[in-house]
């Protein structure tokens, strides 16, 4: 059982969330530019935003375009390339939280705020205060407290933080530009670089404290390795069942995504499952959700536009509801 959500037009990335009862998907927006194929992800040149949403069986449920939530042009500090995006609710307003590249080429995440789950959202004139990389998403914990994960490896220049102890002095040293590329591996058996998490300021417009790794251990309850297939590389999305916490990520190179479990929001996690097997297309990406009293997977493949790996279609498929018991 498997649907792609909105075959006429090519989206990817989807963060997912209920909003009254009405299930929201905010995905980014893909697009042919002729722009070359590259490691860093150069063809990846997505510079809007739509929301789509349905009520119903995600099967069946038609799904409603509600059109453009937030362009480029509108977004004073980013350039271009707005990647994923997630969404979370406080107060009664909506945050929008998006990665994008500045005029120097580095990504940050920014944040638009709209009063509607379906927009439009009206931008920040600055990226969050020390934010980098990619792939946010939003999580808020039933104490109300919203937490921001996000990171990617490659194109998605997470590998040149490699120093915690840089960050939380709240610097982000880039590095020599020449180095950037080499700083792409460690060794295989050195501790995989880690995605990160901050908790967010009480107006989900900045961090409130210096973001921290997150951690997955092994079966040993050792950090997993570099070399591990089932380490992090992007696509962070955490939810909460049965009072336990569900960090969940794609594994790029390897084409995994993973699912690992933790008992706090920031971790350390341990890894449980391989979640999806490779799809259509280098890139997977997902959300996980329950919703009509099951729990369901978004993600992308590239089926549809043949392979295409920036063409990417939403898909929906149920998930065994024994995996968060
Ligand atoms: O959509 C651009 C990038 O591709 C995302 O940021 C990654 O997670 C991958 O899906």
């Amino acid at each position: 059982m498997t649907r792609y959500l909105f075959p006429d037009d090519y989206m990817a990335d989807p963060s997912v969330h209920v909003f009254g009862n009405r299930l929201y998907i905010y995905p980014s927006h893909d697009r042919e530019t002729g722009a070359a194929f590259d490691d860093d992800g150069g063809h990846f040149q997505m510079r809007d935003y739509h929301v789509l949403s349905l009520s119903g069986n995600p099967l069946e449920a038609p799904v409603t375009d509600h059109g453009i939530i937030l362009d480029v042009d509108q977004v004073p500090w980013a350039e271009k390339q707005m990647w994923d995006n997630d969404v979370v609710e406080k107060n009664g307003r909506y945050y929008l939280i998006f990665s994008a590249k500045d005029y120097n080429g580095v990504f940050h995440l920014g944040v638009a705020i709209s009063d509607r789950p379906e927009g439009p959202f009206i931008p920040q004139t600055h990226p969050i205060r020390g934010s980098f990389s990619i792939d946010p998403c939003a999580f808020k914990d039933d104490d109300g407290e919203v937490y921001c994960y996000f990171g990617g490896l490659w194109g998605g220049q997470l590998q040149w933080y490699q120093s915690p102890q840089k960050l939380t002095k709240g610097g982000i040293d880039l590095g020599p530009a020449p180095d950037r590329k080499t700083q792409l591996f460690c060794p295989p058996d050195a501790p995989a670089l880690p995605s990160y998490v901050a908790r967010m300021s009480d107006d989900v417009l900045q961090f409130a404290e210096a973001p921290r790794p997150v951690v997955i251990l092994d079966a040993d309850g050792e950090p997993l390795k570099a070399g591990d297939p089932h380490r992090f590389f992007e696509a962070s999305w955490m939810h909460k069942a049965g009072g336990r916490y569900y960090f969940s990520y794609s594994t790029g190179d390897s084409h995994l995504l993973c699912l690992s479990v933790g008992d706090n929001p920031y971790g350390p996690f341990r890894f449980q499952c391989e979640l999806l097997q490779p799809v259509v297309g280098w890139t997977t990406h997902h959300s996980i959700i329950q919703y009509e009293g099951r729990w369901w997977l978004f993600h992308h493949d590239s089926e549809p536009s043949n392979g295409i790996t920036h063409l990417r279609s939403l898909k929906v498929m149920p998930l065994d509801d024994k995996l968060f018991e």
